[in-house]
């Protein structure tokens, strides 16, 4: 019964379908099912094979984004449900958000989805960010990666204070700095002394394994 309600979850999220994503797993607590099994055997594989098929160039944004809504939706059910000693495996810790001056957010949550659906404990300080509340965020959670993400060609120039701010508060060795957002690019990162740069939300979780050191 229990592979069954994995293979429901799965569909659910590569269908893109948040309220049955939401219902199964109601339903798969109400069956007694383990909610972290019900992540790692149904929701996980779900956002990987959604993953795959967008890189594959087979799923466009939409599908992205309606797959990563309907595996939070069953996270939502599933998480609070998760007991003592049980969390999910935590690759890393990372403090995600816009940098200040900018408003677009959708990406940056797409990338704190993917993120958080591939082990990463992710905390989105949300958009129009100053430095100072990056470094604070990355000082109060102890972060392994700090993402920011700038959509405006103004306002990338955020990101390159980021890594000076860090560099100032002696923290530039502690965490991994990651960048990203349709203006900025490989070289730009590399510039400004970023450790990695991400095109989009997928590779941004290759790129946060490598900054861990941990395996894809
Ligand atoms: Co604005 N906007 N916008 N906008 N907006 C752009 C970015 C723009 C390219 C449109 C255009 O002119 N063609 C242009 C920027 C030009 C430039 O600087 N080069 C622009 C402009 C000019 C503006 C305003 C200045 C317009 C105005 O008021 N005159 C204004 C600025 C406001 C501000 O921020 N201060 C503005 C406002 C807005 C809205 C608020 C209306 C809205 C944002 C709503 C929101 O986020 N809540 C908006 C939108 C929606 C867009 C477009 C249409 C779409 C952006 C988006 O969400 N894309 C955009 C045009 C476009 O991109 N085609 C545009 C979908 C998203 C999934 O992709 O964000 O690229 P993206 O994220 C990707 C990757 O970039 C990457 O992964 C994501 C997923 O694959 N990525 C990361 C992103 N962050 C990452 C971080 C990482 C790693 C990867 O690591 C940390």
């Amino acid at each position: 019964m229990s592979e069954e309600f994995y293979k429901k979850l799965m569909a659910a999220v590569v269908d893109g379908e948040p309220e049955d994503a939401e219902a199964i797993a109601k339903e798969a607590l109400e069956a007694n099912l383990d909610p972290l099994e019900c992540i790692n055997k149904g929701l996980v594989p779900g956002i990987q094979k959604v993953g795959e098929l967008f890189s594959t160039g087979e799923y466009y944004l939409p599908e992205l984004i309606i797959g990563a809504d309907a595996m939070k939706a069953a996270l939502e059910i599933l998480e609070p449900a998760l007991v003592g000693g049980q969390k999910l495996d935590v690759v890393g810790m990372v403090i995600l958000g816009t940098v200040e001056g900018d408003l677009h957010e959708i990406g940056k949550t797409l990338v704190g989805t993917m993120l958080t659906a591939n082990g990463f404990k992710v905390v989105d300080i949300g958009a129009n960010q100053s430095v100072e509340a990056f470094v604070k965020a990355i000082k109060e959670h102890g972060a392994d990666i700090v993402g920011a993400s700038a959509l405006l060609t103004t306002t990338m120039l955020q990101q390159k204070k980021l890594v000076e701010a860090l560099e100032s508060a002696g923290l530039k060795n502690k965490v991994k700095i990651m960048v990203g957002g349709a203006p900025v690019t490989d070289r730009y990162a590399q510039e400004i002394g970023a450790d990695g740069y991400a095109e989009d939300a997928i590779s941004a979780v290759d790129i946060a394994f490598r900054l861990m050191d941990a395996p894809v």
